[in-house]
């Protein structure tokens, strides 16, 4: 069962379980548009016989919901993945993003324990929570949250923990790094600059318009990071990890490969400043320590960097119907032989 299926991340998850066999749910939230891009080309028709996916509406927000779902699945295993993710927005609708963010973890686990079930529980908790913390950032690292947001997962950090000691639950936190792909959504500083890049080279836009340049960011490539998610659910007794790179690079580096490799040269006269992406307290640098996920899981991601750029403004150039340089399709083919997602 996953919590924000439609989402970036939740639309790689539902394709890894589909390809090991799973019986996967989800809930999308109903709008008057179909929201459900990322996951259209995996989607069932559920009149037809022996459908594995399940789409179900549902809100973090609405506990009878939750509890009526859970109780319904029955499922072995729940991914919450479901949040007001954008750090930025959350000083604009604290509240609403306590309310999903907070509490939406805090009605699922109360639906686990009340179900008596031996659900295992995947909680998305995230590097923002540490904020100032000086990096590289691990398991220990006290947290300093600097976002409605960041407070936000710090509780369901803590209350997830809470349900593991408290109740004998069977709960875990990933603290997962930014991860970005080409479905990361396009308010995110990357995928905001890659299709910039693509639309500038095809001559439909001019210019970007960015706030600060200098933050830092531990950088990975979203596949690699719901691997660790399902991994982190196999452990035998239940455990934290962080998820993440090791390397950190600025908005500002990122700028310089994106241009570069577009053969589009200098950033600078492509791009603006524009206050209003700025940020009322902002993280600086976030650099993950995981030792603890490579010793213990097994897991290290191979896409660095350098190589997620071009991934992702391969992606962004074909969207457009232009030729990609073509690098980041080679990288994925030559490093990942038995990719089970689909290249967008
Ligand atoms: P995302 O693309 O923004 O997806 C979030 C999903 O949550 C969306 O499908 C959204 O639904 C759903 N959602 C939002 N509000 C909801 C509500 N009230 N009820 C039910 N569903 C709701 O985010 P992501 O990048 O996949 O991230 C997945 C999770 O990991 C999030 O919890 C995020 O905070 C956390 N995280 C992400 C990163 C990262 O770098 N990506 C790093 C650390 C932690 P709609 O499709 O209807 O909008
Ligand atoms: O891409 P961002 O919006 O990601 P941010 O704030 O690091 O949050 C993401 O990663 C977290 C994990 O650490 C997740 F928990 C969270 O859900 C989300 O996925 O911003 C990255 C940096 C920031 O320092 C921001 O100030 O880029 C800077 N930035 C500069 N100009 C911008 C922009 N960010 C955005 N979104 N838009 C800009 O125009």
């Amino acid at each position: 069962f996953i919590t924000g299926i439609a989402g970036q991340d939740g639309s790689y998850l539902t394709e890894l379980l589909l390809s090991k066999d799973y019986e996967v749910h989800g809930i999308i939230r109903w709008d008057s548009i179909f929201t459900t891009e990322r996951i259209d080309h995996v989607y069932q028709d559920p009149h037809v016989n022996g459908i594995r996916l399940f789409l179900h509406y549902g809100d973090l927000t609405d506990s009878g919901n939750l509890e009526k779902l859970i109780h319904q699945i029955k499922p072995d295993e729940i991914y919450h993945l479901g949040a007001m993710s954008h750090v930025r927005v959350s000083f604009d609708m604290p509240e609403y993003t306590a309310n999903t963010d907070a509490l939406g973890t805090l009605r699922i686990l109360e639906a686990i324990k009340n179900s008596d079930l031996p659900i295992k529980f995947y909680m998305a908790a995230s590097s923002e929570m540490f904020g100032s913390s000086p990096p590289p950032q691990n398991e220990h690292t006290p947290f300093h949250p600097r976002s409605p947001y960041a407070c936000a997962k710090v509780f369901s950090h803590d209350i997830t923990r809470m349900y593991r000691e408290a109740y004998n639950m069977f709960c875990v936190n990933g603290i997962l790094y930014n991860h970005e792909s080409p479905r990361r959504g396009a308010t995110f500083v990357t995928k905001k600059i890659t299709r910039a890049v693509a639309r500038i080279k095809a001559g439909l836009d001019k210019k970007i318009y960015l706030g600060n340049l200098e933050a830092k960011r531990d950088w990975g490539f979203t596949p690699e990071y719901v691997e660790a998610m399902h991994v982190l659910l196999q452990q035998e007794k239940p455990d934290d990890f962080v998820v993440a790179t090791g390397e950190t690079h600025s908005v500002r580096e990122f700028l310089e490969e994106a241009f570069q490799y577009a053969g589009l040269g200098d950033w600078k006269p492509y791009v603006e400043f524009d206050a209003r992406y700025l940020r009322p307290a902002e993280v600086e640098v976030l650099v993950g320590d995981a030792t603890k996920a490579k010793e213990k899981l097994n897991w290290q991601p191979k896409i660095k960097f350098k190589e997620l750029v071009r991934v992702m403004l391969d992606a962004d150039f074909r969207a457009l119907g232009l030729t990609p340089p073509g690098e980041g399709d080679r990288i994925l083919k030559e490093v990942f032989p038995n990719r089970w997602w689909k290249n967008d």
